[in-house]
């Protein structure tokens, strides 16, 4: 059996949180950079893996898997040496399901919102993608209450997932730490991780340059 192949850019969020993932349990993969912008997710070749056309796309032992969530909670319950980071206890793993379909249905639609609405004309509908934004961080900021981390006191996969989409989105929508404090101290202890740079840092580095050089053209 080859090593598990994760298909995509780094740069973009929902890679970055397979990434955070697949680096927390040690996992031995392949990444094969696939770029939307060239067209790459709609090879024919591409398009046997995942008809949805989308990355991050996960191929282990022959089968395909995505949607970021999914791979993340399937390498887990795979791989991890134990299971804290997608729990088994049923109402811990509900908590954990619901940060993600949180990220999913919420956070991230909040985040493509703001970026489009930086195309308006009309500086009313960047108003009101902001507020939306920060309502989303608001939400976040009391899912944690007095925890360390989003889905109670420990580590798990609903971290990963909404750190690679926050860490994008500050650098539009920034996190104050008077408003925010619970989420900005989140956000500076997953940034010590020994593994953060190289699994989201670089690839945030990356989208940040990617960003620039589309604004330029
Ligand atoms: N909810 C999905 C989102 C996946 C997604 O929409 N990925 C975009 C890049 S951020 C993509 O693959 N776009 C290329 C395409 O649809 O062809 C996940 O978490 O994996």
């Amino acid at each position: 059996m080859g090593k598990p192949i994760i298909y995509g850019m780094d740069r973009g969020p929902t890679v970055r949180a397979v990434l955070l993932t697949a680096h927390a349990i040690g996992l031995d993969y392949e990444l094969h950079e696939i770029d939307p912008h060239k067209n790459e997710t709609k090879t024919e070749e591409f398009l046997k893996k995942n008809p949805q056309h989308t990355i991050p796309t996960l191929e282990d032992d022959g089968k395909c898997i995505w949607d970021s969530h999914a791979i993340s909670t399937y390498l887990v319950s795979k791989y991890a040496k134990d299971d804290s980071l997608y729990p088994k206890d049923l109402y811990k793993r509900a908590v954990v399901d619901q940060r993600l379909h949180f990220e999913s249905s919420v956070l991230s639609p909040r985040m493509f919102a703001f970026g489009a609405a930086r195309k308006s004309t009309d500086p009313q509908v960047l108003e009101n993608a902001r507020t939306s934004v920060l309502e989303a961080y608001d939400f976040l900021e009391k899912f944690l209450g007095g925890n360390e981390y989003l889905a109670g006191d420990s580590l798990t996969v609903a971290d990963f997932s909404i750190l690679a989409t926050f860490s994008t989105m500050i650098s539009f929508v920034p996190a104050e730490q008077e408003k925010f404090p619970g989420l900005c101290n989140w956000l500076n202890r997953l940034t010590q991780l020994p593994y953060y740079q190289k699994a989201n840092g670089d690839g945030l580095q990356r989208f940040m340059e990617h960003i620039k050089k589309l604004a330029s053209q």
